[in-house]
């Protein structure tokens, strides 16, 4: 928790801050403080934490067997970047498992613009603030904000441009807020109904994934070979719909 705040923090000072651009894609940034904040991180996980392997967006270190951080610096570079202040850090941490082989037993998603930050630890409710919070109750369609993940590559994007058609018109609200780990937090606490996205990788997805199953709700994950993580994460009670209003994952082009 104490890594996360740390890194927030420094996501705070630099928010009106023009950011250095490590990297570009036509729809991806990597930024310096991507790197700073990683590292930040996991000065203090390590220092707590000498043997425990991690597996970060700007970098992995490896440890033969036994529990592993799952850390994501910044989930929502882009806004970041472009100064729109919604954005995270988002860190888990796995235990070895016979199955499923990744099994996050603690998630923080820390939103330091909101000052929100929720926790889960596996088998108690998920907290926001050390409140406790749940999923929504919600049973139609037709009230459901639903969010989805445009993704950073032509696929992904043809997936959710298809996905945004088939279901704008069943649904109350479409969203597409740019933070994976945020959406899961948010469907975590009743905003969201379910989000779904594919294209994603493990660190935008874990902590937020433990998030919303200890709030009641479902994260139906699937890992592509060629295609990353196909993520539907919802309330416990909307999926079988949203599963039939869903395209399948398009072949590679
Ligand atoms: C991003 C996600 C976003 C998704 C992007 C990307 P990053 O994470 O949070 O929802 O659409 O493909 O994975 O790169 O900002 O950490």
């Amino acid at each position: 928790m104490d890594a996360a705040r740390a890194a927030g923090e420094l996501m705070r000072r630099h928010r009106r801050a023009p950011k250095r651009v490590h990297a570009a894609t036509q729809h991806d940034l990597k930024l310096e403080l991507d790197v700073r904040c990683q590292r930040l991180i996991e000065r203090r996980l390590r220092a707590a934490f000498p043997d425990w392997g991690m597996l970060g967006e700007e970098g992995s270190v490896s440890a033969a067997a036994g529990p592993r951080w799952v850390v994501d610096p910044i989930d929502g570079t882009v806004n970041f970047a472009y100064g729109i202040p919604h954005a995270c850090v988002s860190i888990a941490l796995e235990v070895p498992a016979p199955e499923p082989a990744r099994r996050p037993v603690v998630g923080v998603v820390y939103d330091p613009f909101c000052e929100e930050l929720w926790t889960a630890l596996r088998g108690q409710p998920a907290r926001l603030n050390g409140r406790v919070v749940r999923v929504s109750e919600r049973t139609r369609l037709a009230e459901a904000i639903v969010s989805l993940g445009a993704g950073k590559r032509l696929r992904a994007i043809r997936h959710m441009v298809e996905a945004l058609a088939g279901l704008v018109h069943r649904v109350r609200k479409l969203r597409s807020m740019g933070s994976a780990a945020l959406a899961l937090a948010y469907v975590a606490s009743g905003r969201f109904d379910a989000y779904a996205e594919i294209g994603l990788h493990w660190w935008d997805i874990a902590a937020g994934g433990l998030l919303v199953e200890c709030a009641g709700g479902r994260f139906e994950v699937r890992e592509h070979p060629d295609a990353g993580f196909e993520l539907l994460a919802h309330n416990g009670r909307l999926g079988p719909r949203l599963k039939r209003l869903l395209p399948p994952v398009p072949p590679q082009t």
